[in-house]
């Protein structure tokens, strides 16, 4: 980014000031230069804009509602005034690092900052820092969301200072001279066309669910590891017919929901009205993303939906089967790491690149709205996402839409690695079907339609990937989640004794063969090129100061990936791992 000076021309000024300016069009044009502009008109920094195929129109979607261009642009500009006069002194700052500052602002300092020049009435309406100042102010009580995070902000603050004014919807200027890749590129990223060559390969093995038999899922998929679409599996599920905005609405009165985003300071609190309504305008870049694993005890009327249903549908994925399903079931509800999940969310939200917690298997269903999957293979991190050597953290782009018009040509290549087993899968899952996910396995999933798209997710462990998870509760003590935040959980260091204890009262027979196999090494290869436990080797960077150089060098933002996890989320930047990462 430039920290761009004046440089058109100024009354009075000496010969130095113009032999100054006349230097300093030349570093623009060179930088210029340098960022060749693609066949879009941008710089190269940004991917190309995907062509409109939802017969949605390319100017609607992708005008910026303030009026930004890509920074590129700026070749064709007759000055940057707009830039240098609106920042004043603050000018030697680049775009991301205004924005950064302005994040340490409080509401009424934005609204101030919006009023003192064109630029920053463009950077003080930036969405995300709305949506910070709300959910630092109101993240934890619920708020009933408006059609953007300011409105959002304005009411709720109206509403709690029982304040008789007129509450009147913020409507978005645009403003003219503002290049910038920073407010362009998010509004991109949360913007983008979903093309249909993203949609195109569907690799994924399928069987119908009335010919598949439990016998044939444990031989052919689950102990191959491989994943398998169930089609027709959940069609009579009570939940695939009933569950849509009004039904939860009505049935998870004065509950609240957790949603969190990998941008996003804070957590959010929802109730399901709000958070539908959300739904139906969410314009940030990594939009927050229901997922909440206490739904089954707050709304018991949820878990009867399907529970029953499972069982009968799904034999395979029965709770309760002897075929030893669940084993985590041993250590008892509450004790053990968290394990269902309802998950909601907007079009083009989802999952960024993560492999399940705790080397469990999972299976999901998607009940409304279909879901787009991207499987990396275990062992093969998918371009873009850097796991750390530990594996204890990993570096990826920060929302999805930004992996998807980034790294989607790399991806593709991916696709004609010489080594077979090296290639992804991928595949659109419906509602009425059920997905396997098995264990090792990067994933990143992408919710494709309007609304709100509604899943449910089970994470499990069976005999198939037991001498997995009794290595990886050994030899991976700062990965194991989905009980540090929960008093009540088995925590960390006595997991491992407890399910042996358990297994050894129940299926000593299982327990003995997983030991068995367990010791010969992992059989996935998913964390099999990782150092076991040991002294964790300290490097010199931090998580932080490693996305920060790595954004450096793409001029691509970053995220430290986040758990499929409630609280433990929030620490993401602490013992957060690839291997239990979600979002
Ligand atoms: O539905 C989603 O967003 C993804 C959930 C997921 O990754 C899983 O079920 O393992
Ligand atoms: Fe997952």
């Amino acid at each position: 980014m430039v920290a761009s000076k004046r440089i058109s021309g100024v009354g009075h000024s000496s010969s130095q000031d113009k032999k100054r300016a006349k230097r300093r069009i030349q570093e623009i044009e060179k930088e210029a230069a340098i960022r060749t502009l693609n066949g879009n008109g941008q710089s190269p920094n940004l991917p190309p804009l995907p062509k409109e195929d939802d017969g949605k129109g390319l100017g609607t979607l992708f005008s910026h509602p303030y009026g930004a261009l890509p920074f590129g642009n700026i070749f064709l500009a007759s000055s940057d005034a707009v830039r240098h006069n609106g920042l004043g002194d603050i000018r030697p700052l680049n775009d991301e690092q205004v924005l950064s500052v302005m994040q340490f602002l409080d509401a009424e300092a934005l609204a101030r900052t919006a009023e003192t020049s064109r630029f920053l009435y463009v950077a003080a309406h930036h969405d995300e820092l709305w949506r910070d100042v709300t959910l630092r102010k109101y993240g934890s009580n619920g708020f009933d969301f408006k059609a953007s995070w300011k409105d959002t902000y304005s009411l709720t603050q109206l509403k709690t200072d029982k304040n008789e004014i007129e509450f009147i919807p913020h409507k978005p200027i645009a403003m003219k001279g503002i290049y910038s890749d920073t407010f362009f590129r998010s509004w991109l990223c949360r913007s983008f066309a979903l093309q249909e060559s993203w949609l195109a390969v569907e690799n994924v093995c399928t069987e119908k669910s009335d010919e598949l038999t439990l016998d044939k899922f444990l031989t052919d998929y689950e102990e191959k590891n491989i994943p398998l679409i169930v089609k027709g599996a959940t069609s009579s599920w009570p939940a695939s017919k009933k569950w849509n905005k009004s039904y939860l609405t009505k049935e998870t009165q004065g509950v609240t929901f957790r949603a969190t985003s990998g941008a996003a300071p804070l957590p959010a609190k929802f109730n399901m009205k709000s958070y539908a309504d959300y739904c139906d305008s969410a314009t940030e870049e990594a939009p927050l993303y229901l997922f909440d694993r206490t739904f089954s005890q707050t709304c018991p009327k949820l878990l009867s939906d399907f529970a029953g249903s499972l069982k009968s549908s799904c034999p395979f994925f029965d709770d309760d089967a002897a075929h030893g399903h669940d084993l985590f079931s041993l250590l008892g509800n509450g004790k053990r790491p968290d394990h269902r999940w309802i998950i909601i969310g907007p079009k083009r939200s989802g999952s960024s690149f993560h492999i399940d917690p705790n080397a469990t298997h999972a299976w999901n269903a998607p009940i409304k709205g279909s879901k787009r999957w991207i499987f990396y293979p275990p062992g093969v991190s998918p371009p873009g996402v850097y796991p750390s050597p530990s594996g204890d953290d990993v570096i990826m782009p920060i929302s999805l839409g930004e992996w998807y018009l980034s790294h989607w040509n790399d991806h593709v290549k991916q696709r004609k690695n010489p080594v077979k087993s090296k290639r992804p899968l991928e595949c659109t899952v419906h509602p009425g079907d059920i997905l396997f996910v098995p264990h090792g396995w990067w994933h990143c999933v992408l919710n494709l339609d309007d609304g709100m798209s509604i899943a449910l997710t089970q994470n499990y462990v069976s005999a198939s990937n037991l001498p997995d998870v009794l290595r990886f509760l050994k030899t991976r003590n700062q990965q194991i989640s989905g009980c540090r935040d929960r008093a009540d959980a088995i925590q960390p260091d006595k997991i491992l004794d407890k399910l042996k204890e358990r297994l050894q009262e129940k299926h000593p027979d299982l327990l003995k063969k997983a030991q068995h196999v367990a010791e010969e090494g992992w059989q996935c290869a998913a964390w099999a090129d990782i150092e076991d436990n040991g002294p964790k080797k300290k490097t010199k960077t931090s998580v932080l100061e490693r996305a920060r150089m790595f954004s450096e060098n793409t001029g691509s933002s970053t995220l430290s990936e986040e758990k499929k996890d409630g609280d433990e989320a929030l620490n993401r930047q602490g013992n957060g791992g690839f291997s239990f990462s979600f979002l």
